[in-house]
């Protein structure tokens, strides 16, 4: 930055002594930040933001701002106590340039009895790394009727804290810009900065918060300023003084979050798409043992599905591999629900001995289960699992308490809940028979090959390929359509969705999946023999909409959890039938993207979003208008969007999809095991909303590599 020369002033000794101590950060920002990469890169805010959200948590704030500026700078506002700006004893001076510039001063600054009842930084490292890895940080305090100011350049301060007039408001204002020679890429993701703070917002009950991008739009005079450094600095110039932007600028795109009611609030928000069993969201805060050290929050409904949506938080810090924490909930609620039954006689007398199991109660439930702690430990370096041993006990009596008294002062709540309980019960035992039955030794073999099966007449495996279609029409044209010495056709119907949200193992009862695994020839479970295998290319042929996307997903399933060795072994194809069919006259091209449409399309001379030439149709019939417009003006482009195969004729789908010269195949590979099930857990149910954004925007995904 150019104002290098200002440091020259008195500022000198204090200067160095800062480099030096943030001089590791910059050396090594991947020990503090994890990755220079984007994570690394938003990481910056997170740190920023947690500790405003921690006055917030405290009770000193309840609104916060973040705002995405002009120069790849970020602003985040709180209405709390403000930084203190007096001169701090140990390192002579202003706490707030301490705490920007000592490495870990922020979060334990404030120590016992400041409020920090915990401490958040639990990202670890405090506000003082962003400084370190920022070109240029603005601190703006509102304290004691005072408005203070202090500058720093890649974490050196330019002046000593300064009054520059007096103010009533109170509250924090960072601005930073990350240091490009740091970061390769700083381009903030507004998504993710979204979906993040929304998460956050959901942990603090109550607690105002906008998200507000202001990188172009906020007037044509910042969007000029946003091209050179000194336009910045005038649009920031603009800003000092103001609190909360998106008060005034109510025209730039921004989100406000607010959740009155916490943690029951995230949980209606993740049933939204479901229908819940009972009306009382359980909901329970308590702090244990008794006030200090460790805060329990759970919120609790059960839905009428039957996967378990389960919620993990420690200190505001996302666990995805749950931990101690859910443990002790688990406990807590197998035991609960267990004892509620009994005493109210809801088990029949068969039932009585082994009564629920951890995973019949855990079936359609939907919870989220927040602990903070003082001396928090989690396994592994990336705070994916909870491993402090307090957290159990903790959760396992807070939880078990509260849920027992909600269930006795809500029996209708409590009759709704064990009766979705027993009938998980009834489905595990009629699943573990169905099972058992299909999984019996030869259960499927030398069953005769299915009456849907048009086989090939190859009897060699390396030749021969299985067409796993969609729909009777489709199967119908690839029938005709194909080569028959060496394609196989199975058709499916539309009915093998209804199995999608069932447990896996009613997968094998439904007459479409033993027709897939018989025509396969390997069997399956404890007989499984991949040199059966009859085809080695088996082809799966869905269309490009979300049906065919739920219905590849389901036999994606089948393939992982009980043919792995096919999927591993490069026999399961993708087919990707094209998108559209283009016709100029009689030249017709087939584009399997958009962005293929638009090559073809000016490969025919042809703009076209201006071009008045173009007909466009949705759907595959041959309409009478497309006729017409054909024959009168044979000059003009006709592209048809296909939204099935079914509507493609046999010598199209021959063409476009099955012939091997023209055909696009993606293989299913999977690089990463862990990877792929982590997927399939999505794809599978455990989180409904995600699972359906997934497929929609999955739904030509071939490869697992995501
Ligand atoms: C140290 C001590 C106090 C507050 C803060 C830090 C503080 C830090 C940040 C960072 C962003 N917003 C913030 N708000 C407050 C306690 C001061 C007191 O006791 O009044």
């Amino acid at each position: 930055m150019a104002e290098k020369k200002e440091k020259k002033s008195n500022y000198d000794a204090s200067s160095i002594s800062v480099l030096e101590g943030l001089e590791p950060v910059r050396k090594r920002p991947g020990m503090y930040i994890g990755t220079t990469g984007p994570d690394g890169l938003h990481h910056l805010i997170w740190e920023v933001f947690d500790n405003s959200r921690d006055e917030a948590m405290g009770g000193f704030a309840n609104r916060i701002e973040v705002a995405l500026l002009p120069g790849g700078y970020i602003r985040v506002v709180d209405n709390g106590r403000g930084i203190p700006v007096d001169m701090h004893k140990q390192t002579g001076v202003s706490a707030l340039e301490t705490i920007l510039t000592v490495l870990h001063a922020g979060g334990k600054f404030g120590g016992e009895g400041s409020g920090y009842k915990v401490s958040g930084g639990l990202h670890g490292v405090g506000v003082s790394v962003m400084n370190a890895l920022s070109s240029h940080v603005i601190a703006e305090v509102h304290r004691d009727g005072g408005y203070h100011m202090q500058e720093y350049v890649i974490g050196v301060p330019k002046y000593k804290v300064k009054k520059i007039g007096s103010s009533k408001m109170k509250g924090t204002i960072i601005t930073f810009q990350a240091d490009a020679t740091i970061f390769p890429e700083t381009d903030y993701d507004f998504k993710k900065i979204v979906n993040h703070l929304r998460q956050q917002a959901y942990l603090v009950k109550a607690m105002q918060l906008t998200v507000i991008d202001a990188r172009l739009a906020m007037g044509e005079a910042a969007a000029l300023h946003a091209s050179t450094d000194k336009g910045v600095q005038k649009f920031l110039d603009t800003l000092k003084g103001k609190q909360y932007l998106s008060d005034e600028h109510v025209e730039v795109p921004h989100q406000h979050f607010y959740f009155e009611g916490g943690l029951r609030s995230l949980v209606a928000f993740n049933n939204q798409y479901q229908k819940p069993v009972h009306k009382n969201i359980f909901y329970v805060e308590k702090n244990e043992p008794d006030g200090a050290v460790m805060s329990v929050e759970v919120a609790v409904q059960y839905v009428d599905d039957i996967s378990a949506r389960i919620s993990a938080f420690a200190n505001n810090i996302y666990n995805p591999e749950h931990g101690t924490h859910i443990t002790g909930f688990k406990t807590a609620l197998t035991r609960t629900l267990n004892n509620y039954a009994r005493k109210n006689n809801f088990f029949s007398v068969k039932d009585k001995d082994t009564g629920f199991t951890g995973d019949d109660v855990l079936e359609g439930i939907t919870a989220v289960v927040s602990v903070k702690m003082p001396e928090i430990q989690f396994e592994g370096q990336t705070k994916a699992k909870l491993g402090s041993v307090e957290a159990r006990g903790a959760v396992e009596s807070v939880f078990g308490e509260a849920f027992s008294a909600y269930l006795e002062e809500n029996p209708d709540d409590a009759k709704a809940i064990i009766n979705k309980v027993v009938i998980a019960v009834k489905a595990r035992k009629a699943a573990k028979a169905a099972k058992d039955s299909v999984l019996r030794k030869g259960a499927l073999e030398g069953m005769s090959l299915p009456g849907k099966l048009a086989d090939c007449q190859s009897k060699r495996a390396e030749d021969s390929e299985l067409f796993i279609v969609e729909g009777d029409s489709a199967g119908g044209s690839a029938k005709m359509g194909r080569d028959r010495k060496t394609q196989a056709i199975l058709a499916l119907r539309g009915k093998i969705l209804n199995v999608e949200r069932a447990r896996i193992d009613k997968m094998l009862a439904s007459e479409q999946i033993k027709n897939v695994v018989i025509a396969m020839g390997t069997a399956i479970g404890d007989v499984f023999d991949i040199t059966k295998l009859r085809y080695h290319k088996i082809i799966i042929a869905t269309d490009a909409d979300v049906d065919g996307a739920h219905i590849r997903t389901l036999l994606l399933t089948l393939f992982y959890r009980y043919f792995k060795p096919l999927i591993e072994g490069g026999f399961i194809y993708i087919a990707l039938p094209p998108l559209y069919k283009i016709q100029k006259g009689k030249e017709i091209q087939y584009a399997f993207d958009d962005n293929e449409k638009l090559s073809i399309l000016k490969s025919m001379g042809i703009d076209p979003s201006e071009n008045e030439d173009v007909i466009e149709e949705e759907g595959g019939e041959e309409t009478e208008v497309t006729e017409a417009a054909v024959t009168k003006k044979n000059s003009r482009v006709r592209i048809q969007r296909y939204k099935g195969l079914g509507e493609m004729n046999a010598e199209e789908l021959w063409e476009t999809t099955m012939n091997p010269e023209n055909r696009i195949l993606k293989q299913v590979a999977i690089d990463d095991a862990i990877l792929a099930d982590k997927v399939f857990d999505v794809l599978m149910g455990t989180d409904v909303p995600s699972r359906k954004s997934f497929i929609q925007s999955n739904a030509k995904m071939a490869r697992l590599d995501i």
